[in-house]
């Protein structure tokens, strides 16, 4: 029923090897990244602001290896499918249950590549919550991962190195995985490597394509922000709580950061910010020194109205309230009148249409 000579252990454990590094990459920045976004008491003091591209770099490399992913689990999965018919389904208890953990292990991992790469087009066909679903799955997948590499460890030993003699056609079918691996990863990556961006046919996102040279996730439109209040204040909450209008906010010194904004949807772009510091907010404000802060925007709701910002960001001299970028006034989509930029975090912590930054 299934000729091909190519459903055999050997070209599995090869698939299996470039699958298996693609997998643990996309787990461990995958991970890296739920802790930036959301980072537990005791690990938010210990998170470093430089590199300054650092999440770019793992985010990037995050999205790259689950999009490398999908060719790579479709060609194995090719390869191991005739077994799906195996008769009868358990020889033992043993059996049966390594075969319901295989059943675990596939499901969770196209569930989790389907996810991430809906994701990237920021479509969420689905009524459940995509971040902590993609989180736990990504346990389930990497735990069910081990536990398969474990119990087939002896098939893989037996089919590590090549054989003597040579199946036919093995090295034509992984060359045309390789390819398409290859196709897929080299026309999305643009959305973050820049010298990759002419190849950006697949890509959701072009970096400098959006206005002022910078793509959008959440317009003003969408967040009902489009026309701020003319009475609009800053509001610094501190030890000596202060406001400003955008005017005096022009008056502060002014300082410069080249930053990215590195999405957790997969795009990352840099761009020329100038604005205050944090920092400089904050000593107006009397805060104390290693400060910590909570910065609220105008938007009614939504996930990232509220953000807090650890003291080593909010004590940084590139952690901006920027007012311009790219060498213009913020437009209303990147959130005119003011927003955040700090570097190494990710962009859903960039807050826009700013209106209070508290001392905590
Ligand atoms: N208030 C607010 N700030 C926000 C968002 C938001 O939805 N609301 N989206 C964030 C996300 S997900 C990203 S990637 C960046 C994008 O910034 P940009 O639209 O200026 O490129 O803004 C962040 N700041
Ligand atoms: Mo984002």
């Amino acid at each position: 029923m299934f000729p091909s000579p190519l459903h055999e252990p050997r070209t599995t454990v090869v698939l299996g090897r470039w699958l298996g590094a693609a997998v643990l990459v996309c787990f461990l920045t995958g991970l890296l990244s739920h802790l930036l976004q959301e980072p537990p008491a005791w690990l938010s003091g210990l998170l470093p602001a430089r590199p300054v591209n650092g999440y770019r770099v793992t985010q990037g490399l995050h999205v790259i290896s689950g999009i490398a992913a999908i060719p790579l689990l479709g060609a194995k999965l090719w390869t191991v499918y005739p077994r799906l018919f195996e008769w009868p389904p358990a020889r033992s208890v043993l059996h049966a249950l390594e075969r319901l953990g295989i059943a675990v292990l596939v499901a969770a991992v196209l569930l989790e590549l389907f996810t991430g790469l809906l994701n990237t087009l920021q479509w969420y066909p689905w009524p459940f919550p995509f971040r902590q679903t993609h989180f736990w799955l990504g346990w389930l997948a990497t735990g069910g991962l081990l536990v398969h590499i474990a119990a087939k460890a002896p098939l893989i030993a037996r089919n590590w190195r090549r054989p003597r003699v040579p199946v036919p056609g093995r090295r034509a079918f992984l060359v045309s995985v390789t390819a398409a691996t290859g196709a897929v990863t080299l026309t999305t990556a643009g959305q973050t490597v820049p010298w990759l961006q002419r190849l950006d046919l697949l890509a959701p996102r072009r970096p400098g394509t959006g206005s002022q040279g910078l793509p959008v996730n959440r317009t003003a439109a969408q967040a009902g922000t489009v026309s701020v209040p003319a009475d609009w204040r800053l509001e610094v909450v501190g030890p000596r709580p202060y406001r400003l209008t955008l005017a005096d906010l022009r008056r502060l010194p002014q300082h410069e950061a080249v930053l990215p904004i590195s999405c957790v949807e997969g795009w990352s772009a840099t761009a020329r910010w100038r604005g205050v510091r944090i920092t400089d907010l904050l000593a107006r404000a009397g805060a104390p020194p290693g400060s910590a802060v909570r910065v609220t925007s105008l938007e009614a709701d939504g996930p990232y109205r509220i953000m807090e910002m650890p003291a080593q960001y909010a004590r940084d001299p590139l952690t901006l309230l920027a007012l311009r970028v790219n060498g213009e006034t913020l437009n209303p989509d990147h959130g005119f009148p003011a927003r955040i930029v700090a570097p190494n975090r990710p962009g859903v912590l960039q807050t826009k249409w700013v209106v209070r930054i508290e001392v905590i």
